[in-house]
């Protein structure tokens, strides 16, 4: 049977902000109360998963959450109508304005950790959305994506869904920007790779000193639990401290994986033999292909601010070899375009690299992997998704009028006090559930 990738891109909702509120993301503290531009961010968005469409997968759509997210602010004690709540955190609490303002729920890499039925005991599908609890303006992500996933992926004899781990900082879970997958075929039994930041119960030899280490090994360990994957086809590993207080806060900053391929940066983990033993070990007979990237090639600033890793490796229906896609600041950045020069030459199974600009959502620390969430599914299971979530010309057209009609040109933090901005987030909303056809979907429209 056929199988596919799917990629589940976030559109980018009408308050794209930048809040520096991602501590240990050095784009989000470097880019913070700058002028963002929702509706130019948008719009790359749509282009970018149009692109990924153009080379023959199929791709999907998250929708944006309700933001601000006022009953968020209610629970933290402010009262009144929706303009004085919004009035009176903008006068004592910034910063909660800001984080329930915040759009993050774009970076669906983030959403949930996904493990395809080939690999789970029970032949399902297997999501868990991400609890993100390091960071308080994502922590409150994870009942939105829930809900959204299971409107998308509905049929519960095909999918399973299991909510956000226990919140607190022992089950810090960031999602697929964590996990990889190698398999020779999207719909054959794979191995999934766990990488995590610090163990939360026991003592850390190696640990983050500068930024937060926002998954930890119990969160991996619980989510392969829920998701019944058989031990020997799971491999944790450690995220290099270093590279974490480089401002590598997510391991998809400086790894990336699809089918036998693993393009990393060669300090990503703390012990790189190990892992890459226990990987080919699980893996089997066929060889799995690492290709490292050596420090003095591209450095691990280098790698940061380019995001050469958080590139999309995808493979095209038909075709051999797989294909980078990577942010514009990968072409601008001189040593990484140097390596990536040579890296057509190293006879890697990587034979082309392509740019997309995605710069609104990298000035926040996202790149264009951070932007989509992979779904592993076979011909059958692909067929009992929510077709309304797949990408079609028409839906790319009707997508990007609607992001015309109702988004800013731009946003600056004192905006966020405007209670006009969120009136008119609302009623962007309230019409995407009517393209979507979802009903009464966000808490505003219940
Ligand atoms: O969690 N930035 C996000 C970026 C997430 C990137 N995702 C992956 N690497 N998969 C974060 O740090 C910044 C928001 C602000 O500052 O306005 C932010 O949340």
């Amino acid at each position: 049977m056929n199988s596919y990738e799917v990629n589940f891109d976030g559109l980018i909702g009408p308050t794209h902000n930048y809040g520096g509120l991602s501590h240990g993301n050095v784009a989000s503290k470097s880019n913070a109360l700058k002028i963002s531009y929702p509706k130019q961010a948008a719009l790359q968005g749509l282009e970018k998963m149009q692109f990924i469409r153009s080379l023959g997968l199929p791709q999907g759509v998250l929708l944006p959450h309700q933001r601000p997210h006022l009953p968020t602010l209610r629970a933290l004690g402010f009262a009144g109508s929706d303009k004085k709540i919004i009035q009176q955190a903008s006068n004592s609490a910034p910063e909660l304005l800001a984080s329930c303002y915040s759009a993050s729920c774009m970076w669906t890499a983030n959403a949930a950790t996904v493990s395809p039925s080939a690999d789970s005991a029970d032949g399902k599908v297997h999501f868990t959305a991400a609890n993100l609890s390091s960071m308080f303006h994502r922590s409150i992500e994870h009942q939105g994506t829930a809900q959204l996933l299971r409107r998308i992926f509905a049929d519960s004899s095909v999918f399973e869904h299991h909510d956000a781990l226990p919140s607190g900082s022992h089950f810090g879970d960031e999602g697929a920007a964590n996990h990889n997958r190698f398999a020779m075929n999207y719909g054959e039994r794979g191995v999934q790779l766990f990488v995590f930041g610090r163990y939360a119960f026991r003592e850390n030899k190696h640990v983050a000193a500068k930024f937060p280490s926002r998954q930890t090994y119990e969160a991996s360990l619980a989510i392969s639990r829920l998701h019944q994957l058989p031990s020997d086809s799971v491999v944790f590993a450690q995220q290099n401290p270093k590279i974490i207080d480089a401002g590598a806060f997510h391991n998809d900053v400086v790894s990336v994986a699809n089918l036998n391929t693993f393009f990393m940066h060669e300090e990503a983990f703390v012990d790189k033999t190990r892992m890459q033993a226990e990987l080919q070990e699980k893996f089997g007979d066929e060889e799995l292909h690492f290709i490292e990237v050596p420090t003095d090639q591209v450095s691990l600033d280098a790698a940061v601010k380019s995001y050469l890793f958080n590139s999309q490796l995808i493979k095209r229906p038909n075709q051999d070899g797989l294909v980078l896609i990577l942010p514009e600041e990968s072409r601008e950045n001189e040593h990484v375009f140097a390596y990536l020069e040579s890296l057509k030459s190293l006879g890697t199974p990587i034979k082309d690299v392509r740019f997309v600009d995605v710069r609104q959502s990298m000035q926040n620390g996202g790149g264009p992997a951070c932007l989509r969430l992979r779904v592993a599914l076979t011909q059958s299971e692909l067929d009992a998704v929510n077709s309304d979530f797949l990408l079609t010309d028409e839906l790319f057209s009707t997508l990007s009028a609607w992001v015309e009609r109702h988004y800013r040109d731009e946003v600056s933090p004192e905006d966020l006090a405007d209670p006009a901005l969120a009136e008119e987030s609302f009623s962007a909303l309230d019409e995407l559930t009517q393209i979507f056809k979802l009903g009464a979907f966000y808490e505003f429209q219940k």
